[in-house]
């Protein structure tokens, strides 16, 4: 809770929102049981994505099958058991695991506490491509590259980068002082969890300090561009949508 009784940093805007923990509300959500969800984005707001934080009770457990969606499934913290179509995986913090469309998937075996970060997206399927498989991985097995020649602001892309992906899931960490090396304007929509550190993000033509724990959503076409600040370096875990045409032929 804030210190300050009615105050927030939250924002919600026409074109990207700042959401901010003090301001999120658990529900359920069908087939995570003993579990509270947070959806932190969601068509709702604008988006054409779901972002979701899912905090396992005792005995928590989720089940069902992605139907017409793909999922990306990140552990914040903690540990679980996933069977995803068919196949068993350990999952440890900084793990995560890509669920393709039309596929079963279990989560069980948490420990109390265990937090998922989940994108959940219309899979849209590219023509002739090949059957998307279940890939799991850890963040620590993907170099941070240098972005743009800079040492100081690296990315972990993981997942691979091949057109019959519709969605990229990146992990972006800044030294601090180091920024994004221009404001981007792009057609791709972000889904963004920060994960440690602090900054500035500019969205739009709003300034706003973030920390660890904060989401924000930008729309298409959303100027963004951001600053790390601190004695520790800022990371943050981001989706975008990428490789489809912007109007269907
Ligand atoms: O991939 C990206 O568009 C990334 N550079 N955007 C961002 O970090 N806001
Ligand atoms: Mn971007």
């Amino acid at each position: 809770m804030n210190e300050l009784s009615g105050f927030t940093r939250t924002v919600v805007k026409p074109r990207y929102a700042l959401l901010t923990p003090d301001g999120f509300v658990p529900g359920r959500l069908p087939g995570w049981k003993n579990c509270a969800v947070v959806v932190n984005i969601s068509p709702a707001l604008g988006a054409k994505f779901s972002q979701l934080q899912i905090t396992f009770k005792k005995n928590g457990s989720g089940e069902g099958n992605t139907g017409a969606l793909e999922y990306f499934i990140y552990v914040l913290e903690g540990r679980c058991r996933a069977k995803i179509g068919g196949i068993r995986n350990a999952l440890i913090e900084g793990g995560f695991v890509f669920v393709p469309a039309e596929t079963d998937f279990q989560f069980g075996d948490a420990g109390e506490g265990t937090r998922l970060l989940i994108f959940q997206k219309t899979f849209e399927p590219l023509a002739g491509a090949k059957k998307m498989s279940v890939i799991a991985g850890h963040e620590k097995d993907f170099t941070g590259k240098p972005f743009l020649g800079n040492d100081d602001a690296r990315l972990q892309v993981l997942l691979p980068d091949s057109p019959e992906f519709d969605l990229a899931v990146n992990i972006f960490t800044y030294q601090p002082g180091a920024t994004l090396p221009f404001v981007e304007t792009h057609v791709m929509e972000h889904g963004l969890l920060m994960l440690k550190g602090q900054g500035v993000y500019r969205l739009d033509d709003g300034w706003h300090p973030v920390k660890a724990g904060d989401v924000i959503w930008m729309a298409p076409f959303c100027p963004q561009w951001f600053v790390a600040m601190g004695k520790t370096p800022a990371s943050y875990i981001y989706y975008k949508d990428v490789n489809r045409a912007p109007l269907a032929g």
